[in-house]
């Protein structure tokens, strides 16, 4: 692997050289080798993203943009060289498009905390789609009761596919923001963000694309999807907790007011007012959270380097694999798409006699780690008429046989609770 400051090279997808990148996925659980199928709610860590924190606080560690001395120098290239690897990554025309975050949320409520703020009014719409995530969500009932704005919301069919066609009488010369999920969480739908970007556009509206959970998982261009603004976060795709990334046109970003205030973020300030410094500054107050942002950029080497088009090959065939074998249990149901072709790695499932909760405590006991509850999507969860469901998710190091382990997990757990 490169070291964090050099761009990517090629690398044959091997799983079993892949796996031994990975320290955690060496240790036992409850004394079983580890099967990590939980990686839409935070993926695992390889040594080459682990290692450039070690590197970063032992041999550069200091604060950025501020300093003439050395080391901040070598903070500043590095964090910037970071902000560059993530916008190359996701095909954006200029890096300073590319802001630092905490997470996805933040940079959702970015967004809604300073665009929307400016240019939603009374009587307009935002549209969401029926399947988003909380921090997908709240953000906009929040803005919406605020402005006396509406929040619309695009459905899907039984398989968890929008409904493209009746999304032509959602969207409308009100609409001045759509917001939706390129993958769901839940149901492992692909949206069809281009054509929605399409619709939204066709009526002056912007489109925001929630990103977390297919940046990591497959190859994303801002470009070809004509997208406004995307956010993703970084602990999803191999990367540290607390940091995310929200790209906008630079256009959108460079007119909206700064969502928080204070050093870095202005040009000049006086006692009596202050001016705002260029993008991407404007919207990162304060020292930023530069070790994390040097990982993520050792992250997009090493996914890079994979091929983001390997990536999802090897995510479909294992969902592929998986929806299979789940499905030939005869008692599990399967929400979202059937047809594998229209979804990503995250399976969400309901077992007929044993509930969610007891079926991930059972599979931990047998070292398999799956998520299980409402996944941040409640009313998505809901409308199953179910109010929790387990859930199991890919990622590059997952192998059919945890798809496997997995099944067999459910039927051991179905033995105990038949006793
Ligand atoms: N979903 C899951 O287990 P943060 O927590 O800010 O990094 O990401 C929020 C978020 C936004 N949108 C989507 C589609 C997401 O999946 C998530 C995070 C995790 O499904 C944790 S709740």
């Amino acid at each position: 692997m490169s070291d964090s400051t050099s761009t990517a090279r090629s690398r044959v997808f091997d799983v079993d050289a892949i796996r031994a990148d990975f320290p955690i996925l060496k240790r036992k659980v409850n004394g079983q080798d580890l099967v990590y199928l939980d990686n839409a709610a935070s993926s695992q860590k390889p040594s080459h993203v682990i290692q450039s924190l070690v590197d970063y606080y032992e041999q550069t560690n200091s604060n950025v943009h501020r300093g003439v001395h050395t080391l901040s120098i070598e903070a500043t290239d590095a964090y910037e060289m970071a902000r560059t690897k993530v916008a190359t990554f996701i095909n954006a025309p200029r890096s300073e498009e590319v802001i630092w975050t905490r997470n996805t949320s933040e940079s959702l409520n970015l967004v809604a905390a300073t665009w929307a703020e400016a240019n939603v009014a009374e009587g307009d719409n935002i549209v969401i789609t029926a399947m988003e995530h909380h921090s997908n969500i709240v953000p906009w009932q929040q803005l919406a009761f605020k402005k006396g704005a509406e929040l619309r919301y695009l459905s899907h069919n039984d398989d968890g596919v929008i409904d493209l066609a009746g999304a032509g009488s959602v969207i409308d010369s009100r609409t001045k923001l759509v917001s939706a999920t390129h993958m769901s969480n839940v149901l492992g739908t692909i949206n069809p963000i281009a054509e929605l970007a399409a619709m939204a556009h066709e009526v002056g509206a912007v489109i925001l694309v929630d990103a977390a959970q297919s940046v990591p998982h497959m190859p994303v261009d801002v470009q070809a999807l004509d997208a406004d603004f995307l956010c993703f976060s970084a602990h999803k795709m191999l990367g540290p907790t607390g940091i995310g990334v929200l790209w906008g046109r630079y256009e959108l970003l460079d007119a909206m007011p700064p969502y928080m205030f204070g050093g870095d973020m202005i040009l000049e300030v006086t006692y009596e007012d202050a001016n705002w410094n260029d993008l991407p500054y404007k919207f990162e107050a304060g020292t930023p959270n530069i070790a994390d942002a040097i990982a993520t950029g050792a992250a997009v080497d090493y996914l890079s380097e994979l091929g983001m088009d390997n990536v999802w090959k090897h995510e479909q065939e294992l969902t592929a694999y998986a929806m299979e074998q789940i499905l030939s249990m005869g008692n599990v149901k399967v929400l979202g798409p059937q047809d594998p072709a229209l979804r990503g790695g995250v399976i969400s499932f309901i077992h007929d006699t044993i509930h969610p909760h007891d079926l991930g405590t059972a599979l931990d006991q047998q070292g398999i780690a799956i998520r299980t509850g409402h996944h941040c999507a409640m009313p998505l969860v809901r409308s199953f008429d179910v109010v929790a469901a387990a859930r199991a998710s890919f990622y590059i190091y997952n192998t059919k046989s945890e798809v496997d382990a997995l099944v067999n997990g459910i039927s051991e757990t179905e033995g105990y609770f038949s006793r």
